[in-house]
């Protein structure tokens, strides 16, 4: 399998984030992918291939046209109120606040679309996250070309990025975009399979009232665990939408019997909705050494959600997401690309 690759994903970086009350180095970093691209390699799964450029149409066709313009330009904004180091919101727009007149004021401006004060804007971070989507959607294009299969090697990550809200790390959701790209390419039904340990609060936004494109997550119970406000078993979709979002949240401390009968749940949901094309957002946070993550899957793990995903027998397109044990991440994600391709044993 090919995997995409873009240099300009590099520049995101250096930014601090709030985390148990104070400034923490990004768990979120350029080494991440240099860590995966390493192991991607080692491993000899297939060639790299550098991301096209499909411009902005695919980005705006699922996010709000307001909120790329304020992502494009939010570094200008800063730097214009002559602030250096990094944008980071102190403020949001809570329930029973207003949410219907953005402020034009660039503070004011990162908390009407940033949900956390875990993900800061540096200068280098539009042309990332426009570059991850670019990767995401040139591997939409080789699905489209006929690949069985296709790895996007993005981050910034994509899942926690709604229609207009930006936090988790995530600016665009890489794996939307490409899911709706697909769609636009001739597939009437695409699933996007999240298997972060995080809830994929952004894609089920993005989607929630289409009949279109299903969306199912496997995940940390939103009552102990970020995202904390959205991914409850009880979220199904409105509308034409209704019975196409699935959530499948697990406890702290969940392991590999537990999840892989989630996992089994999520599959036969997939068999259900017949889609021509998978997405998969691809976190290994769920691994049991992962620093901001409770769940306890070892790394024979993920080679068993790869073939699990291959039994799918569809077109499927990895998209990665989360998975913060920098010096495992390469191993695990390739673990589950392994397992996909049924490569040793
Ligand atoms: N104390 C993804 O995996 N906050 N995003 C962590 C830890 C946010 C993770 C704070 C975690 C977001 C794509
Ligand atoms: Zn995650």
């Amino acid at each position: 399998m090919r995997c995409i690759v873009n240099p300009a994903q590099d520049g995101h970086s250096g930014g601090l984030e709030f985390n148990e009350g104070r400034l923490v180095p990004c768990h979120e970093s350029p080494e991440r992918a240099a860590m995966v691209r390493d192991a991607f390699r080692a491993a000899n799964l297939g060639p790299e291939e550098p991301a096209r450029d499909f411009g902005l149409a695919p980005i705006l066709a699922v996010h709000d046209a307001a909120y790329v313009d304020f992502l494009r330009t939010a570094w200008e904004r800063w730097t214009a109120a002559g602030r250096g180091g990094q944008a980071l919101s102190f403020v949001f727009a809570a329930a029973g606040m207003r949410r219907d007149v953005p402020p034009d004021d660039i503070d004011g401006l990162l908390g009407f679309y940033g949900f956390d004060a875990g993900s800061p804007i540096v200068p280098g971070t539009w042309a990332a996250a426009y570059g991850a989507a670019q990767s995401a959607l040139t591997g939409a294009a080789l699905l489209g070309a006929g690949e069985r299969a296709a790895f996007a090697l993005v981050r910034p990550p994509g899942h926690h990025a709604g229609r207009a809200v930006f936090g988790g790390y995530c600016f665009l959701n890489n794996a939307a975009i490409a899911a709706q790209a697909l769609r636009d390419a001739g597939h009437a039904r695409v699933t996007v399979l999240d298997v972060d340990y995080h809830h994929g609060n952004g894609t089920q936004d993005i989607f929630w009232t289409r009949g279109d494109v299903q969306v199912i997550s496997l995940h940390a119970d939103p009552r102990q665990e970020f995202p904390y406000f959205l991914g409850h078993a009880d979220e199904h979709g409105a509308g034409d939408g209704l019975g196409a979002t699935l959530n499948l949240p697990l406890p702290w401390g969940t392991g590999w019997t537990v999840y892989a009968g989630a996992l089994d749940t999520a599959c036969a949901a997939v068999e259900a909705f017949g889609p021509s094309a998978v997405v998969v957002s691809l976190g290994v946070d769920t691994w049991e050494g992962d620093p901001i993550s409770r769940f306890t899957l070892r790394h024979e793990h993920f080679r068993h959600i790869g073939a699990r995903i291959q039994a799918l027998g569809r077109p499927t397109l990895f998209v990665l997401e989360g998975g913060y044990a920098v010096a495992e991440i390469g191993r695990n994600v390739v673990a589950v690309l392994q397992g996909f391709e049924g490569a040793g044993a």
